[in-house]
């Protein structure tokens, strides 16, 4: 049977750490979703539908790998999908106790769903959508930290060129 994992989060934007994960995690499984949460619509910068084509442009070329978007429990969607794992990446230490939390929660909830972390690659160990959307918001430069396409879509909401 195939292996699927479930990659969550709000992508807010999808960044290069985002997608070094995604590639890495194509490594292990048959199939990787990437899920946007809906429920994290709120005071994000860009429309689920807006971060979804952005993904589904990069992911394109990677076979294997769709985007898809959820409401509700995370771990209902895991298993509707029929995948066993939910990826997530770790940068600082700073990310460990709200992961552990989401983990722990996750697995109270059903055993039949594992958490599977995967440390950050270290150029991209300090790479956040927040600090990327910070930097692009005072027109700073974001070329090694998404890819271009992202790169136009924030220029776009930050009204620069
Ligand atoms: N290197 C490595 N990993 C990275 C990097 C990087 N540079 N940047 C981000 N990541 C990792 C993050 O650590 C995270 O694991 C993942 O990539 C996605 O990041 P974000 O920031 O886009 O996602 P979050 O943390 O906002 O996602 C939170 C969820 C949407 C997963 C969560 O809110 C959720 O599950 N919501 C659904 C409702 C639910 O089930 N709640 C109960 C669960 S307890």
């Amino acid at each position: 049977p195939l292996k699927l994992a479930v990659y969550p989060g709000s992508f807010d934007p999808i960044t290069y750490g985002h997608i070094d994960i995604i590639e890495r995690g194509l490594k292990i499984f048959d199939g990787v979703i990437v899920a946007v949460a809906r429920n994290s619509e709120k005071n994000s910068l860009f429309s689920v539908q807006e971060r979804i084509d952005l993904i589904s442009e990069i992911l394109k070329d990677k076979p294997g790998a769709r985007v898809d978007t959820f409401d509700g429990l995370l771990v209902d969607f895991v298993r509707q999908q029929g995948a066993t794992v939910i990826i997530r990446g770790l940068r600082a230490v700073s990310d460990f106790e709200y992961e552990f939390q989401l983990a722990q929660m996750n697995r109270s909830i059903t055993k039949d769903v594992e958490t599977l972390f995967m440390m950050t690659s270290v150029p991209y160990s300090y790479l956040s959508s927040s600090i990327v959307k910070e930097v692009s918001s005072l027109n700073g430069p974001v070329d090694k930290l998404v890819p271009p396409r992202v790169k136009e879509a924030l220029d776009r909401k930050f009204n620069h060129n």
